[in-house]
């Protein structure tokens, strides 16, 4: 063999390892970003066929970048992010929460833009669109909510858009109800590279057991207060065991809130607050543990402790997820 054809084999046998064949198979990441209550949570809920993410008609819902997998065999596999709305943070978690979002926008292979059906953009989507012309991914505009416009009313929404910047496509569909939803995948894999499986086919979420207790707590919460005080609360899981030999879990949480007035209202009178949230609660975590929930709920009054780093941290919004 001539030393130029060696050459050649070792050129082309690197070739090869640094570009696997995937056959048809793509994958890659895809964030989901918009301003808050738009429908995000939903749409991923929807999209992988479980729930992943609570969700609530109460702006700022989500609070962590949560992951979760889309597989179709023989397809490919979406690895969705869910993120927090992006908003003009007013404390230490909520510019923790608009960092998480910021971080999430980078390294990935699409962006999903989330935006309400109304006529026009509003200050926050415009902002979202100065951040967005200035990273080089594909963003697919999702207008959400269409079971709430007439049709006609959707083509001047869709012309105001387009006059903010380019988008790779352009899609109008209900997460609520599912439509327009289930072409969504195959419009992204289009845009996705040939690529790994990255997680196993079964898996749909990263989230351990405990956060996603705590979350269905949070979203209990969530819907059964109003005004301020559901913004203010955190949920801890103190103890989670399994009981031997049986299908029951012994859990016991903290709901904290950030004042004394807080802490009667989540109680309510006679408990009967706290009782709703619990049982609310444990019907889900139930459904999601395939088994009994023997749930007990305390709360805790943490003063403004989401103007402190040390104690945002401490409930969960850590710095990884900024990352
Ligand atoms: N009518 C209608 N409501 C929707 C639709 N999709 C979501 N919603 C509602 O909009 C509200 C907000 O939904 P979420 O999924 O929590 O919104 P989000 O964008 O994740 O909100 P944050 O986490 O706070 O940023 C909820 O009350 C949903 O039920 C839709 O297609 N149609
Ligand atoms: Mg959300």
């Amino acid at each position: 063999m001539s030393p130029s054809s060696d050459s050649f084999d070792a050129q082309s046998l690197l070739q090869e390892l640094n570009s696997p064949d995937y056959g048809d198979f793509r994958s890659g990441f895809v964030t989901i970003i918009g301003r808050p209550n738009v429908g995000k949570s939903t749409l991923m809920n929807f999209l992988v066929g479980q729930k992943v993410a609570i969700t609530s008609n109460k702006p700022q819902t989500t609070r962590n970048r949560i992951t979760s997998v889309y597989t179709e065999s023989g397809r490919g596999q979406i690895v969705f992010v869910d993120t927090p709305g992006i908003h003009q943070a007013k404390n230490k978690l909520g510019e923790y929460m608009v960092r998480v979002t910021q971080s999430a926008i980078r390294d990935v292979d699409v962006i999903l833009w989330l935006v309400e059906p109304d006529d026009e953009p509003g200050p926050g989507d415009r902002r979202i669109a100065e951040q967005l012309k200035n990273v080089d991914i594909p963003v697919i505009l999702i207008i959400n909510k269409i079971d709430t416009k007439a049709k006609e009313a959707l083509l001047p929404v869709i012309d105001h858009y387009q006059r903010l910047m380019d988008f790779a496509e352009i899609v109008p569909i209900s997460a609520r109800r599912g439509d327009g939803c289930e072409m969504l995948p195959d419009v992204i894999f289009d845009y996705l590279p040939y690529g790994p499986m990255y997680f196993d086919e079964d898996m749909v979420t990263d989230q351990p057991q405990r956060q996603l207790v705590a979350e269905f707590i949070r979203e209990k919460a969530l819907h059964a207060l109003q005004q301020e005080v559901p913004h203010g609360i955190a949920v801890s899981i103190d103890r989670m065991k399994k009981r031997k030999g049986k299908r029951l879990y012994d859990i016991e949480a903290t709901i904290i809130c950030e004042k004394d007035s807080h802490k009667g209202i989540i109680i309510g009178k006679g408990g009967s607050m706290l009782k709703k949230i619990g049982m609310n609660a444990r019907y889900e975590i139930e459904q999601m543990l395939d088994a009994k929930a023997n749930l007990s709920l305390f709360v805790k009054v943490k003063k403004d402790w989401r103007d402190s780093d040390y104690l945002v941290a401490n409930f969960g919004y850590r710095a990884e997820d900024e990352m």
